[in-house]
């Protein structure tokens, strides 16, 4: 089992479905067209039965949904649209056995190889002297782990030594796995579903970090803990994006809410309240890349931030920052822009099964430390997972 979905009590499903709210003033100054509501063919609704379509008020005059992929697609407004017949009923979900996670465990460790190999060559026939300390300093910092945190690590190591009155290099290298796995620690947080109905979770990140993928994959972890999710294509601006995040709603079977050219803030603003009247347990908006220094791109993420909230006073509960592991440094420049922007929850780090060194993770505990709730390590369905200091100090480590 996945620790991370905590379960909700059954009075909350029981809930009836709230009518959406209007559309917020800040939408209307720039109206957009209503989203369209796209399925995928083999629709279903989590563990919970598929619930009537709530009461709306009649809808305005709808044009054609576009799904280029999608054989059914219904027209009209989100929250209006009918409940496709269930199709054959899920196979119940499991969470992926252990040989899964080690595997996937495998990978990281390969992944990190390069980090591990220069950490460990520094203990060969070494002596407890300032030439091992040297070699650490070198190998943590062309591992990515920054002049702060590298500092910290060092002399967290020396005060480890001492205290523990260590003899041998072997010692050593124990006490500095110890050290990177307490930095580390407060990175290590579970996600929570189910304190809200629906919990929404928007996604943002610098072009090419992963954010479509990692919310596929995501969406796998979810459903493989019976969590209902809907999909937000808020990333509107290439048809390919919208088309890439309807695969991987094919490919979980969930549905998604989409919308041809539309306005991002709009495209989440309905899949929230469609994620509310349907009961979803989760909804995942999925953003355009972007970077920091754009500043026109960064406002229009805050107003998706805000336009979400408008949908649902207490959302997004969760803003990911999704980075790609072999951007190094700049990773830590990443975190803290959008964080300033937007106020992150959370980091998933994509990549590590290639070239990257890992160390910007003890830079990110160092410096702005923001919890990592997964590590991406491929780009298959099973390729993430829940980040675990421990297991990360030691991959690390070699
Ligand atoms: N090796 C590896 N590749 C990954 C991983 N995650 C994503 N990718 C690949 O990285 C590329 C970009 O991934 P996307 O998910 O499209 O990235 P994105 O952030 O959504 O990109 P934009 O929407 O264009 O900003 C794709 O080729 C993915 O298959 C990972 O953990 N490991
Ligand atoms: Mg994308």
């Amino acid at each position: 089992m996945f620790s991370f979905f905590k379960k909700k009590p059954p009075a909350d499903s029981a809930a009836p479905a709230a009518a959406p709210a209007p559309a917020p003033a800040e939408m209307s100054a720039e109206p957009p067209a209503p989203a369209r509501s796209v399925f995928s063919p083999s629709s279903w609704f989590g563990a919970k039965p598929a619930e009537p379509p709530p009461a709306v008020p009649a809808p305005p005059p709808a044009t054609p949904a576009i799904a280029p992929v999608v054989p059914v697609s219904v027209p009209g407004p989100v929250d209006a649209v009918e409940t496709l017949a269930p199709g054959p009923a899920p196979t119940p979900s499991e969470a992926p056995p252990p040989s899964e996670r080690s595997g996937w465990l495998g990978k990281l460790k390969m992944g990190l190889r390069k980090t591990g190999n220069s950490i460990t060559a520094a203990f060969v026939n070494a002596q407890i002297d300032d030439t091992l300390y040297e070699e650490l300093e070198e190998a943590l910092l062309m591992a990515d782990t920054g002049v702060k945190a590298t500092e910290f690590l060092l002399e967290d190591l020396r005060r480890r030594v001492r205290s523990n009155m260590a003899t041998e290099a072997s010692q050593v290298k124990l006490l500095l796995a110890d050290a990177i796995a307490d930095l580390l620690r407060p990175l290590e947080k579970e996600l929570v579903i189910g304190e809200h109905t629906p919990t929404v979770i928007m996604v943002a990140g610098v072009n090419g970090a992963g954010k479509t993928t990692s919310i596929g994959k995501l969406t796998k972890h979810l459903s493989n803990e019976s969590a209902s999710v809907l999909l937000a294509a808020a990333d509107t601006f290439r048809a390919a994006a919208r088309e890439q995040l309807l695969v991987w709603a094919d490919r979980n079977t969930v549905e998604i809410v989409s919308q041809e050219g539309g306005d991002p803030a709009a495209v989440s603003f309905d899949a929230v309240n469609a994620g509310k009247a349907r009961g979803k347990d989760v909804v995942l908006v999925d953003t355009a890349g972007r970077l920091p220094t754009q500043l026109h791109l960064m406002d229009e993420l805050k107003k998706i931030k805000r336009v979400v909230a408008r949908a649902d006073a207490t959302a997004p509960h969760e803003v990911l920052l999704v980075i790609d592991g072999n951007t190094g440094q700049n990773a830590l420049a990443q975190v803290k822009a959008f964080d300033e922007a937007l106020g992150l929850t959370g980091l998933v780090i994509t990549k590590l099964d290639g070239t990257a060194k890992g160390g910007v993770l003890c830079a990110i505990a160092r410096e702005r430390p923001i919890p990592v709730y997964f590590i991406g390590v491929g780009e298959k369905l099973e390729d993430l997972e829940t980040f675990k200091a421990r297991e990360f100090a030691q991959a690390l480590m070699g």
